[in-house]
């Protein structure tokens, strides 16, 4: 069953940013989907631990250029 992620991702400045995290996320395996909030600076993930994990997924949003941290 699918997990749920939240991080703060910092240094956002345009929904063109938030884009790229969201596409970047969702072309890890073992995601069943990504909302990333450039607003309020956050990624929702849902994902599915026998594929990914959550420091997977914050090093893909790092590698597109943003400080992420897992909140819960
Ligand atoms: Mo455009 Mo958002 O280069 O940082 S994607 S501002």
């Amino acid at each position: 069953n699918a997990v749920a992620a939240l991080f703060s991702v910092v240094g956002m400045t345009c929904s063109a940013c938030a884009a790229s995290v969201e596409k970047a996320i969702k072309r890890l395996p073992g995601i069943h989907d990504a909302v990333v909030d450039v607003l309020n600076n956050k990624a929702q993930v849902l994902f599915y631990p026998s594929f990914v994990n959550e420091e997977r997924i914050r090093e893909t949003i790092e590698d597109v250029g943003f400080e992420a941290t897992l909140i819960q």
